[in-house]
């Protein structure tokens, strides 16, 4: 399945280069740098690439929404998509990190732009909770592209001091110098499920054999009895 998701998204005709500063191949809509009507827009428009990268196979990002939808269900507390009056996101984005230095994603963290969705968003409360991030793996190089976490959680007056207070992106170097940090190897059909608040980055990946593909999507409590579920 992971192989028939990675071709997918090869030949998918709504595969498109990032043009928001940050270094990939993608299909699907992100929040991230968005103004919520084009994030919508965005979403409605790759709705069909998004879903062409699963055809006729059982979606697992989907499999897993519905899952947790129904369990959660049961406790009394409402999981679905984010949407506004402007639409709804998708279940999930599919991306191709290709970031030349050290990093193939640079060190980040998810919180940010969840704080600084607009006043009219249902997703800055997400922010006083933990801001998760459920990531699905289909494709892996031979070497390379870790996940590397550091145990550091950013506050407002951190992003600030960094110049990155909207965008939690990217973290230099000499700021995470001495910050202790672990590299989770992944492996093709691995799940990662993250606190988005700690800074994260991907090690650059072999080249010439397979690239790293990812299906990206946060998630997270807005009120004690609601999740909302995002790219
Ligand atoms: O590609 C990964 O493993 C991490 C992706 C990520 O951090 C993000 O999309 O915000
Ligand atoms: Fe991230």
């Amino acid at each position: 399945m992971a192989e028939q998701i990675s071709a997918n998204f090869n030949r998918n005709p709504g595969l498109n280069e990032r043009k928001d500063g940050v270094p990939g191949h993608y299909i699907g809509a992100s929040h991230y740098r968005n103004a919520p009507g084009t994030y919508f827009s965005d979403a409605k428009n790759a709705r069909p690439f998004v879903d062409a990268l699963f055809g006729d196979l059982v979606d697992p990002v989907r499999g897993l929404f519905d899952a947790l939808k129904r369990e959660l269900h049961n406790q009394g507390i409402e999981l679905r998509l984010l949407h506004s009056e402007h639409g709804q996101a998708n279940v999930c984005r599919a991306i191709c990190w290709s970031g030349a230095g050290v990093y193939a994603l640079d060190p980040h963290d998810d919180v940010a732009q969840v704080l600084c969705a607009g006043t009219e968003s249902e997703l800055p409360r997400v922010a006083n909770n933990t801001v998760v991030a459920l990531n699905l793996y289909p494709r892996m190089p031979e070497q390379g592209g870790n996940l590397r976490i550091w145990s550091h959680k950013p506050t407002v007056a951190d992003r600030k001091s960094q110049q990155v207070e909207t965008t939690g992106y990217p973290y230099s170097a000499a700021y995470l110098e001495g910050v202790p940090c672990h590299d989770v190897q992944l492996k093709a059909g691995d799940v990662a499920l993250i606190d988005g608040g700690f800074i994260h980055g991907v090690t650059r990946e072999s080249r010439g054999g397979k690239r790293r593909l990812l299906l990206n999507s946060f998630l997270g409590f807005a009120r004690p009895d609601l999740v909302l579920w995002w790219t």
